[in-house]
């Protein structure tokens, strides 16, 4: 795509900085800005009528000037970069100015006054991807690096900004359209390419579902990684939550008594841990009673249990699981809401050792465990020492994660990417039951079509405008 105007935003954040970035892009990139910009090399490199012949990848010291009245605006440096290796693939120039918003301001106006137009939100983005610099998952990525809040986001987001992700299905991708294109050669040419076994067909059927489907379990971490966990803390009155909750913002927000019932709303918080964007969430402790007040909390903490992604079920290590817990177990065990038990308290009860096959005994319920059998030793915490706090932390992540291991799969698939990568899904096994079935082989290629179609859309290879215009409606101006 050759865009035809050309565009300019300030591209730093808005407000008072020591420098900020107005980027300048498109085919008069260079021409509008020498209209505006006083270099002090510029006479050196303008050719016989004036032009301004500037040198990709060079830093320019000079002035920004008005050219109405030839007033000084700023002193700057502008970096000009040449089509086609920039961040847009278009002629682009980047201005650093001195970071004062009348500044940033005036340096805009005079851009927009010369023959710029204002940059829509995340256009020089998406100039990059219609130019084919970037695909569509790097673009996703580049507003999921802008947005990350925490280092393990903005690393995993680097990864998919890399191109990773895209590289990841473009393989699958590869391997799917080789097997068309051969089952297509198979039919055309029976006697000199023959039928593919249906062996082999089967095979790369197989292994292209099990990388999709791999792909797209990344995407619940992705979600948790994006807006984060909900992790509500629950158990009955004075089993140590808001102590514990205390402990891991590390300050006192909650308000802590030896009096069972304290916690009457539920609070919500948000905190890192492990790198881990989690919404903490500490709620009343449930028991019978009489009082309305901690009724409606209680009612509250049933309602945090629903939304809740993840439940830690706190279990007072110097009594262990008794009659208390019964209410709340059989919300757990209703709700099906992934859960997590810790032992408090074990500076005090040191010897604590109940573990889930204790629980569920106890309670004859089945509770969904949040990890594995193997991973889920019975936490032992407290929060007076900080004993056991890290194993919960692990506890946290390895949920989070499952496990899996995002880095080398590229990142995690967003909303849109494993909606499609489920449709893509959906088309292999209606293909693997074609095969299975023994159907003629000329009857796979809808199947292998669509799931090719859903990925070309992932990488953003064929998309409509609809869904580039909704990919960049997030980002802001200037990127
Ligand atoms: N020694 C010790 N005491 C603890 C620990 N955790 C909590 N406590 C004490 O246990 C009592 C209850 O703690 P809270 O954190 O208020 O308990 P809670 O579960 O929030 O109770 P409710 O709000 O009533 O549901 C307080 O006296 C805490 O100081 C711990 O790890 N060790
Ligand atoms: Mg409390």
């Amino acid at each position: 795509m050759i865009a035809n105007d050309t565009i300019a935003a300030l591209s730093s954040a808005p407000g008072l900085g020591a420098i900020a970035i107005v980027r300048v892009s498109g085919p008069d990139a260079i021409g509008i800005t020498a209209r505006i910009f006083n270099a002090k090399q510029k006479n050196l490199e303008s050719d016989s009528q004036g032009k301004w012949n500037a040198v990709s990848h060079k830093a320019y010291v000079g002035q920004i000037i008005e050219p109405a009245s030839g007033e000084a605006i700023d002193e700057v440096v502008a970096i000009v970069y040449r089509a086609p290796h920039t961040y847009t693939g278009e002629d682009l120039v980047e201005i650093n100015c001195h970071g004062s918003p009348v500044v940033t301001r005036k340096i805009t106006d005079l851009l927009l006054n010369t023959g710029c137009r204002l940059a829509q939100k995340g256009e020089f983005t998406k100039r990059a991807f219609l130019n084919g610099r970037i695909d569509l998952t790097q673009a996703e990525a580049v507003l999921d690096l802008l947005t990350s809040k925490t280092e393990r986001q903005s690393r995993l987001a680097l990864t998919a900004l890399k191109g990773a992700l895209g590289d990841e299905i473009k393989l699958v991708r590869k391997s799917l359209m080789q097997l068309m294109t051969r089952i297509t050669a198979g039919i055309d040419f029976p006697e000199e390419v023959g039928e593919l076994p249906f062996d082999d067909i089967a095979g790369i059927l197989e292994s292209s579902i099990e990388k999709l489907a791999e792909l797209d379990r990344t995407s619940r971490s992705g979600r948790y990684l994006r807006t984060g966990l909900k992790l509500a803390i629950v158990g009955r009155p004075n089993a140590g939550k808001s102590s514990l909750m205390n402990k891991l913002l590390k300050f006192e927000r909650a308000i802590v008594t030896d009096i069972p019932g304290t916690t009457r709303d539920s609070i919500e918080e948000p905190v890192d841990i492990n790198g881990l964007p989690v919404i903490l969430i500490d709620t009343a402790g449930v028991r019978d009673t009489k009082d309305t007040v901690e009724q409606i909390g209680i009612d509250r903490t049933i309602k945090a249990i629903a939304e809740a992604d993840l439940t830690l079920l706190l279990i007072d290590g110097q009594t262990g699981p008794g009659d208390d817990e019964k209410e709340i177990v059989a919300e757990l065990a209703k709700r099906q809401t992934p859960v997590l038990i810790a032992l408090s308290k074990s500076d005090l009860a040191p010897e604590a050792r109940w573990t889930r096959a204790d629980i569920q005994k106890q309670f004859g319920t089945s509770l969904h465990f949040a990890l594995a059998e193997s991973a889920d030793e019975p936490l032992k915490i407290s929060s007076t020492t900080g004993d056991g706090l890290d194993s919960l932390r692990s506890a946290i992540e390895i949920f989070a994660t499952q496990g899996s291991h995002l880095q080398e799969l590229g990142g995690s698939l967003n909303e849109r990417q494993s909606q499609l990568c489920k449709r893509a899904l959906a088309s292999l096994a209606d293909a693997q039951k074609t095969v299975r079935a023994g159907l003629p082989q000329d009857c796979l290629s809808t199947d292998l079509r669509g799931s090719l179609d859903a990925l070309d859309e992932i990488a953003g290879d064929v998309v409509t405008e609809e869904i580039i215009t909704e990919v960049f409606a997030n980002f802001c101006i200037g990127k």
